[in-house]
């Protein structure tokens, strides 16, 4: 254990009783002092981490990465010292996250020259924004490097990342004309709950290092256009937050990530139950966190110390808050894991999320599933991992082929194919549905859109896709999504992965060799 003797602590307390021993990591957290000496060891995070706080208020750092109650619930009443006296804090050290920029210089790249050869970047109001593309764009350019760093990253190379979007390139439509396509119907359902569009937000972790008010923005947003919102199980806001949020008969998911110590999943489960979630979504691509190299690299800038540089690494090399605080998660989960958590679930519906291939589609079906999700994590985990949209052909014929899902073009209660990953337009949900996906995962848009305009900005991008479904609709010639058939898309060349453009460079941040640093 670590003592580090702070004495300027004892004139922090507002309280009657005694601050204890002299002494000790203490850590101020929305207002309250607590003493973390013994539990610096314990941290999920690491100690060093507490210990850059030691003294000061580290409610900012702490903020994103734990819910609300974290360290209440995990640390021993006698270590709760009391409220602070604010005018005796200390500032806290430079923040590793400094305030995003009002506006960048952005090197030019045209050939047409501007006086002085640089354009200024200015935030342009949410009126201006007009895809799902432009929230990346200004999220790349407004949102603190953390949090930008944190969302962005992909998993090696970023091969997986990048052909997740691309894998639609590769998909055309064969439009229908001579339809009435006066009135357009997007609408759909889940396990039989309503949607107004095919499409759900799925969960992303750590919210508030996009927007101070986390992921609720994402609730909010989902009630205001009747869509349905995937509770993450690492999310920034806490369970109860986001399900409080909620509209009343508002439908939520839970993402579950499986606790070695199953005692934990099944409280939770049992928890979902009662706030009437109504489908577990168990992640099964990630026994462990995958490696996000521009993610780290920017963690050793931040962290470059004498201690590393002398070789002697004691130092734990930083691999972000999203590893250390993943450490919990069971990589032993197998399949005859599941029916003991189908049982545990009652009348939630129980989906496995990352899902990469057919056999294990079947599968997932004959033990008793409800439902999949082709996904590879937003290309983060595994990289060279195959697109979701290049396996849903042959998932769905091979689930229709054993009997799991009635008909191809529109699976029926049996068993429900969704698929996640590089979806930006409405056309690239409607290619996955044609190919027989009940409905599609957005991540990242979303999270981009509420981290640069709050929940104004999820509200714009969830009605940007409908504007997209229903122009989209008319000119496939498609009045409602029953009409989106496989033959309304031609998937010659979707096996063929290579030959693929990769659109919006401009959002896409390059993989910097190493020895490059931040200015
Ligand atoms: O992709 C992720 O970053 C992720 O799923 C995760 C997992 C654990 C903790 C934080 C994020």
């Amino acid at each position: 254990t670590v003592n580090v003797f702070l004495p300027q602590q004892l004139f922090l307390l507002d309280t009657c009783g005694s601050p204890g021993e002299l002494g000790g990591v203490w850590i101020v957290v929305h207002g309250k002092v607590y003493d973390v000496t013994d539990f610096l060891d314990e941290h999920p995070g690491g100690a060093e981490i507490i210990l850059r706080y030691a003294g000061m208020d580290a409610t900012e750092e702490y903020e994103p990465i734990h819910p609300p109650d974290a360290i209440i619930d995990n640390l021993d009443p006698s270590k709760h010292l009391g409220p602070l006296i604010p005018s005796t804090l200390p500032p806290p050290p430079v923040s590793a996250d400094p305030p995003p920029p009002t506006s960048v210089q952005v090197p030019q790249k045209t050939n047409a020259p501007l006086a002085g050869g640089e354009l200024e970047y200015v935030k342009p109001p949410l009126a201006e924004i007009l895809s799902l593309h432009d929230f990346e764009a200004v999220a790349r350019r407004t949102m603190g490097k953390r949090g930008w760093n944190y969302y962005s990253s992909g998993a090696d190379d970023e091969i997986t990342m990048r052909e997740n979007h691309n894998a639609y390139h590769r998909v055309w439509f064969r439009p229908r004309i001579l339809r009435d396509v006066g009135k357009v119907d997007y609408s759909s359902s889940i396990f039989g709950f309503k949607t107004s569009m095919p499409v759900y937000i799925t969960a992303t972790a750590l919210g508030k290092l996009g927007h101070p008010e986390g992921e609720v923005c994402l609730t909010r947003a989902a009630a205001e256009h009747d869509v349905i919102q995937m509770i993450p199980t690492l999310a920034s806001c806490s369970f109860d937050e986001m399900v409080d949020a909620a509209q009343p008969g508002q439908v939520q998911f839970l993402q579950l990530y499986v606790n070695a110590d199953r005692s934990r999943t099944k409280k939770i489960i049992k928890h979902a139950a009662e706030r009437g979630i109504k489908a577990l979504f168990i992640t099964v691509d990630a026994p462990q966190l995958g490696r996000r190299e521009k993610d780290m690299r920017t963690k050793f800038e931040g962290a470059a110390s004498s201690q590393q540089a002398q070789g002697g690494d004691k130092f734990k090399r930083d691999e972000g808050a999203a590893r250390a605080i993943s450490s919990f998660i069971d990589p032993s989960l197998n399949w005859n894991d599941l029916a003991d958590l189908k049982e545990a679930a009652g009348d939630m519906k129980v989906v496995l999320k990352g899902v990469q291939c057919w056999e294990d589609a079947v599968r997932a079906a004959e033990v008793g599933m409800d439902g999949i999700v082709l996904s590879n994590h937003g290309g983060r985990q595994l990289d060279f991992a195959p697109s979701p949209l290049t396996i849903l052909p042959q998932v769905v014929s091979a689930l229709t082929s054993q009997g799991h899902m009635n008909n191809p073009a529109r699976p029926g209660p049996k068993f429900e194919v969704f698929i996640d990953g590089g979806v930006r337009r409405a056309t690239d949900v409607l290619k996955a549905i044609a190919l027989g996906a009940t409905a599609v995962g957005i991540g990242r848009p979303m999270i981009y859109a509420m981290s640069t305009f709050g929940e104004d900005g999820v509200s714009k991008a969830l009605q940007i896709l409908k504007d997209e479904f229903e122009m989209n609709m008319r000119l496939l010639g498609a009045p409602t999504l029953s009409d989106v058939v496989p033959s309304m898309v031609d998937i010659s060349a979707l096996g063929n992965a290579s030959g693929s453009i990769t659109m919006y460079e401009e959002n896409y941040e390059r993989m910097l060799p190493v020895g490059y640093k931040a200015k």
